[in-house]
């Protein structure tokens, strides 16, 4: 008898295989508006990166809750968001999910959970560090995850929360997308230490080293440290190791890297990846898994149209939502 990947059942297997296609056409669509230069400010895309957003967000209950970074467009879909919201957001429309004042950098959403996109490097580790030590003080067995770059690594705040997430074994999983580069720097420029995992052991935090283009190897390893989190034992630290297509920002034409290491990596695509898998395991074939790219075309491009028949906020409107 064929196994399924990661013994997951069939209907789960083609959902996460969905939710990497609907991140990847996301993207798709996003660079081509941010060529067309209808997108304000920069966009920092995902592509590459689907199996760390949905095979952590897969693992996650719905009320826990999640703090992004600038490359955030997945973490927000996987976590729950509507394509067509979240793309009126990225074009700065009323229609958007923070009524187009956040563009992509700081888009949020409290019905799933989202604390938010986030420009500043490593700006979403306390914040969700502070989601976990809420969630412990009122008992709601909700987990926190926060995903950050290889780059946030060197950030002395990155350090602070984990050091008090252990001491204080509250229920957070710090999620790095090591794909390698912040900016135009390659890891290795930059980060001192034999090893990133290091910077979690230190502190006694289990902190695996994960393939990130292996969706059914990041969903196991996020099963394990939620399981964890949730049962009070605290946090884990999960390196996954990825590759980020589109460069930096939409239009870096990468000139800052190897031919060869680009090759290598897009031998790896998660989502061709899970598609051979799901083929040999009998789970689909190619023709359905065809099917599922069309119908994600047709909602990533209904997103599109929503957000431009959306119009940009009314300047009368400015100072609705401010606080003080
Ligand atoms: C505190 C802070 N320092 C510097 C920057 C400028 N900056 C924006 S993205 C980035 C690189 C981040 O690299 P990494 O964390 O590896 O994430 P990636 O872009 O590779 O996903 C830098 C230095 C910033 N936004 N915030
Ligand atoms: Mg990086």
């Amino acid at each position: 008898m064929t196994t399924t990947p990661g013994g997951m059942p069939a209907h789960e297997l083609l959902a996460i295989y969905r939710a990497m296609v609907l991140i990847r056409q996301f993207e798709e669509q996003v660079r081509r508006l941010a060529a067309a230069g209808v997108i304000p400010g920069l966009v920092h895309l995902c592509a590459g990166q689907e199996a760390t957003a949905v095979g952590i967000c897969a693992a996650l209950a719905p009320d826990d809750v999640i703090a992004s970074s600038h490359r955030g467009h997945g973490h927000c879909l996987a976590k729950g968001a509507s394509a067509d919201r979240l793309m009126a957001e990225i074009l700065g429309r009323q229609a958007g999910y923070c009524r187009g004042r956040s563009g992509s950098l700081h888009v949020s959403d409290a019905a799933t959970y989202n604390l938010g996109t986030n420009g500043i490097v490593g700006g979403g580790v306390p914040l969700a560090t502070g989601a976990a030590l809420s969630a412990k003080v009122r008992g709601t067995k909700q987990v926190a995850v926060c995903f950050f770059g290889d780059g946030a690594l060197n950030q002395g705040i990155v350090f602070e929360a984990m050091n008090m997430a252990a001491i204080w074994a509250l229920p957070v999983l710090f999620v790095c997308e090591n794909n390698g580069y912040g900016e135009y720097t390659a890891i290795a420029d930059v980060a001192a230490g034999r090893s990133l995992t290091g910077r979690g052991e230190v502190f006694d935090i289990p902190s695996p080293m994960i393939d990130g283009m292996d969706i059914v190897a990041v969903h196991d390893a996020a099963r394990i440290a939620v399981e964890r989190a949730r049962g009070g034992s605290g946090p884990s630290f999960l390196v996954c190791n990825t590759w980020r297509y589109g460069g930096h920002h939409a239009g870096d034409k990468q000139g800052y890297k190897d031919r060869d290491e680009i090759a290598a990596w897009e031998a790896k695509d998660p989502i061709l990846r899970l598609a051979r898998e799901l083929v040999a395991a009998g789970v689909a074939d190619r023709a359905a898994l065809d099917a599922i790219g069309r119908d994600v075309a047709s909602e990533v491009k209904a997103a599109v149209d929503f957000a431009r028949a959306s119009p940009e906020p009314d300047i009368a409107d400015l100072r609705s939502q401010v606080f003080a």
